[in-house]
């Protein structure tokens, strides 16, 4: 199975985290990385697994680098059924919009019909977390789910 990584950024952090993840991914698959911006919604594939990485910018809403995409999937309204994707989210919990860019991310792409798998990851910056070691750690356990290792695919949450 493919993995397709996409990220939607401000500043670039979610494009280094979407290479970190893709690292530790493609042990196990194929990955291919792309910017939101430079994606076009007709290519998702239902036969890819795909991980979303995005952060949160302005009031709680998506970066701008997500902006086009979601925009492109709220017009044409594609039936994502049998999608499977993870999430990463970026965000800072001095906002009490935290992480709310993800969140939008994935409840449009759940609307749409796709499946959320795995734990919806959530990096605080405010936290002492690096964001790259905790995408280390989440990829892991996701490349466990893409290449079948997981018992079953875990529910999002
Ligand atoms: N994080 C949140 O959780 N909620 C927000 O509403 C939010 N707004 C932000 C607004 C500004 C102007 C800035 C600088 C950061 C904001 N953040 C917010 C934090 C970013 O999401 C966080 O720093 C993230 O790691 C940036 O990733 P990026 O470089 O990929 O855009």
């Amino acid at each position: 199975m493919a993995v397709v990584i996409l990220y939607g950024t401000e500043t670039g952090t979610a494009e280094e985290i979407a290479d970190t993840i893709s690292d530790v991914i493609a042990r196990h698959a194929d990955t291919s990385v792309y910017g939101m911006d430079e994606y076009d919604v007709a290519d998702l594939d239902p036969s890819d697994f795909h991980i979303i990485v995005c952060s949160t910018y302005g009031d709680g809403e998506l970066p701008t680098g997500a902006v086009g995409f979601f925009d492109d999937l709220d017009a044409d309204q594609p039936d994502l059924a049998g999608l499977r994707f993870a999430m990463f989210g970026l965000g800072d919990s001095i906002y009490d919009t935290f992480n709310h860019g993800s969140d939008i991310a994935a409840d449009k792409l759940i609307a749409l019909g796709a499946e959320r798998v795995g734990e919806h990851a959530r990096h605080d910056g405010s936290s002492k977390v690096r964001p790259r070691d905790l995408a280390k750690e989440w990829a892991t356990d996701i490349a466990a789910v893409v290449s079948g290792r997981a018992l079953e695919s875990v529910s999002g949450n």
